[in-house]
């Protein structure tokens, strides 16, 4: 890849895990990055960045970046490694490979998730190799495949409003999304709504500084959402704020919906919910009687046991009342089934590779168990090598003491493809340094707007880094994999990502995005892309959903809450993006130390006073770090603001040392929210 002329600007798009993918504007000079910017003209990112992303550039020409491959020298998990040559770092992996593919090739592991979006860089040729090696395969579920399998079986994809009509709505219920720390390019559209007299209505057990803005924010517990869901159900039953010929129309199932929600009157609901019940009744009236209204639901409140199902509930809410008539009234969870047709997945990643065979499947979420496990006709081979990409797991996966105690085994084999030397490189034998966004080409989607992107090179690579594509490349010629598709270039890979009759690559590329071609209100006359076209109450397999309360709360287990007393969730730090970003040090500084929202008076029954140091603790273990008591945190609710690098908080470790590996009800999903602990002023 050539690097442009001085004093370019060159089109790019945000790579990171958020429904904004931005269109990005990068300012280079002398070969080198000046600034980076948002793209005025796009109609979602207009010309604005978020604070994290405006410092890609700090980011890419961080001092600590890898710049060459590494291999570990000190025992495993020291992070201690000296510099290699390329060719003595890829062959040792290919034979190592190769030995252990002998065997059984389940035994590798590929792990992945959205470290980069991009198409390319995400799986592409990744994808191929694993495929062609008969790998495990990895059932990529530690963020939204609960809300996601769950709105499929609602709506028959993960489709739902365009985000630019937002502006139009009357009533905004922004449910389980800190939208301006997490979607801020959304609330530019809902402030607009505000500004024209909209109401904003905040969901979350967090009072976020979204719900700050909002008129109305309730502050239910975590996981309740499903009963709160039926409990608004319940009023707008009652009060006959239906829309009948919707119903009748477009819902399979409703009358056994209609029975359940019977079952849950406003007191019964909001008892669950830890709510006023004043305040659901105020909520069902204004959602009954209010058009158009619109939900911005977000995965934030898919993270307990019962999420899947809260999530189905929740997406039957806008055909009570037939919201989907308007195009500014629905619902919003995910836009990326918009996106099924268009790419070409088939061509990018050739699942025939795997010709025939079908190899077991890995839930990434369950990491730290699936590492430790023998071998057995359940689980077959053991796992002995890893390679990790776009992923961070020993800082983001549940319950870090055994995702620790897997990647530390001393028969286990890990590669890492990273920028940096995060707590999941520190546990390599072998660190590949990857490309940052702005010296590779991509083509990205979204799951928050209907824009395709391309992400051109904005310098040459860094070091001796190297985009994963290429790293697979290289190495699936060391495997001895002889396939035409192992030599495609990424100019190749980038043509073939999209359907040309959807997205034409060269307007693509001239303007930076393209629009999808949808209608602007897809569902006003029901038509949803489930087998019948009609939204399903009712789910072949799931039956008509419910509350499903969590594994861990002070009403479904008591005993438990008997010693932790304190339902915790760990939403993200505004300033960083899952993992990434927690070691750019200007954003860090914003951050300063991480951080436990703790109620007032949870705080005085425990003798803590605001800034000191506590302990955080369960059966599962414990960390460090400073405490705020605030009025963000709700009686009985802590927030342990995420997700710092083990090695950068207080005592090495960080807020998934506490949580579990149990899954959802619905998607195999982590319930990282769904966690009870306790919490006593740390000694010094
Ligand atoms: N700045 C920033 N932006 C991000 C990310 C980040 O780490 N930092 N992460 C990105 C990623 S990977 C994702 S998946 C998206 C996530 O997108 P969102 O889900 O919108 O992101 P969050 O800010 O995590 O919003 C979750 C909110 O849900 C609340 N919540 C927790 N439990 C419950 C519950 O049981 N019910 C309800 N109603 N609310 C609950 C939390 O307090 C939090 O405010 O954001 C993306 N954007
Ligand atoms: N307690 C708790 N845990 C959580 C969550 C929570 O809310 N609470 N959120 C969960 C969610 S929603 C998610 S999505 C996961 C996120 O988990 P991950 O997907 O692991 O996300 P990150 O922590 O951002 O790590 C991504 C890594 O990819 C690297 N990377 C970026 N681009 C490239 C590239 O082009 N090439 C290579 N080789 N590497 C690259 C980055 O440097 C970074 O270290 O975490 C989950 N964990
Ligand atoms: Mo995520």
């Amino acid at each position: 890849m050539n690097a442009p002329e001085p004093g370019h600007m060159v089109r790019a798009a945000c790579p990171h895990d958020c429904p904004d993918t931005c269109a990005m504007q990068v300012i280079v000079q002398a070969g080198r990055v000046l600034r980076v910017q948002g793209d005025a003209a796009h109609p979602t990112t207009h010309g604005a960045l978020c604070t994290k992303v405006s410092r890609y550039a700090e980011r890419t020409y961080h001092p600590e970046r890898v710049l060459q491959p590494l291999k570990r020298i000190g025992p495993k998990g020291s992070g201690r490694f000296e510099p290699v040559r390329w060719d003595e770092a890829l062959n040792d992996i290919a034979a190592r490979l190769k030995a252990i593919a002998a065997r059984d090739p389940q035994a590798v592991l590929p792990y992945s998730y959205a470290g980069t979006m991009g198409l390319l860089q995400g799986e592409s040729m990744s994808a191929r190799f694993f495929h062609k090696l008969g790998s495990s395969r990895l059932d990529r579920t530690i963020c939204a495949s609960a809300g996601g399998e769950a709105l499929i079986a609602t709506y028959g994809a993960k489709v739902g409003m365009h985000v630019e009509h937002y502006a139009d709505s009357k009533l905004i219920l922004i449910w389980g999304s800190n939208s301006i720390a997490s979607n801020l390019h959304f609330w530019t559209f809902a402030q607009a709504a505000k500004r024209a007299g909209a109401k904003l209505v905040c969901i979350d057990p967090r009072r976020t500084e979204t719900a700050d803005k909002c008129h109305e924010h309730l502050a239910l517990l975590p996981g309740t959402d499903g009963a709160l869901a039926l409990g608004l159900m319940h009023e707008l039953i009652r009060n006959d704020w239906l829309d009948h010929d919707y119903l009748n129309r477009h819902v399979q199932g409703w009358p056994a919906l209609r029975e359940r929600a019977l079952q849950w009157p406003a007191e019964r609901a909001a008892a669950v919910c830890g709510l006023p019940v004043e305040q659901l009744i105020s909520l069902a009236r204004d959602y009954g009687t209010t058009q158009p209204a619109a939900i911005r639901l977000n995965y934030g409140m898919q993270r307990a046991r019962g999420g899947g199902n809260a999530v189905r509930l929740i997406a039957l809410l806008p055909c009570l009342v037939g919201a989907w008539r308007h195009r500014a009234g629905g619902l919003l969870l995910s836009a990326s089934g918009w996106f099924a047709p268009v790419r070409d997945e088939f061509a990018l990643q050739r699942p025939d590779l795997l010709a025939g065979r079908s190899p077991r499947i890995v839930n990434m979420s369950t990491i730290g168990d699936d590492l430790l496990r023998e071998a057995s006709p359940d689980f077959g081979p053991r796992i002995e090598a890893v390679v990790v990409y776009n992923s961070n797991p020993v800082a983001v996966a549940p319950q870090s003491r055994k995702v620790v105690e897997g990647f530390a085994r001393e028969d286990l084999f890990t590669v890492v493809l990273e920028h940096f030397l995060t707590d999941t490189a520190d546990m390599a034998d072998y660190v590949l340094p990857a490309t940052t966004q702005l010296e590779h080409l991509d083509v990205h989607t979204s799951y928050g707007h209907t824009y395709a992107l391309i992400n051109e090179p904005a310098i040459a690579p860094l070091g001796q880094t190297k985009p994963n594509t290429q790293i697979f490349r290289e190495l699936a010629a060391r495997m001895g994999f002889t396939d035409a598709c192992f030599a495609d270039r990424d100019e190749a890979l980038a043509r073939a990502a999209f359907k040309p009759e959807w997205v034409d690559f060269d307007a693509l590329r001239a303007r930076g995005w393209v629009k999808l071609a949808l209608p602007d209100a897809p569902f006003a006359e029901g038509g949803f892309p489930t087998p019948g076209g009609k939204v399903l109450a009712d789910a072949p397999g799931l039956g008509v959903p419910d509350y499903v309360p969590s594994y861990e709360s002070r009403a479904s287990a008591p005993e438990l809450a008997q010693r932790y007393p304190l339902a915790m969730i760990s939403p993200p730090a505004r300033n960083f993006l899952n993992s990434s970003f927690v070691n750019v040090k200007s954003l860090r500084d914003i951050e300063g130390e991480p951080l436990l929202e703790i109620h007032a008076e949870d705080a005085t029954a425990r003798g803590i006073v605001d800034g000191t140091v506590v302990r955080v603790f369960n059966d599962r273990g414990s960390y460090r770090c400073s405490c705020r008591v605030s009025i963000r945190a709700r009686p009985g609710v802590v927030n342990g603001l995420g997700i710092w690098w083990r090695k950068l908080g207080l005592d090495g470790r960080n807020v998934n040392e506490l949580t579990h590996q149990r899954l959802t009800d619905i998607g195999r999903a982590p319930s990282f929210y769904d966690c009870l602990v306790e919490v006593e002023a740390a000694l010094p």
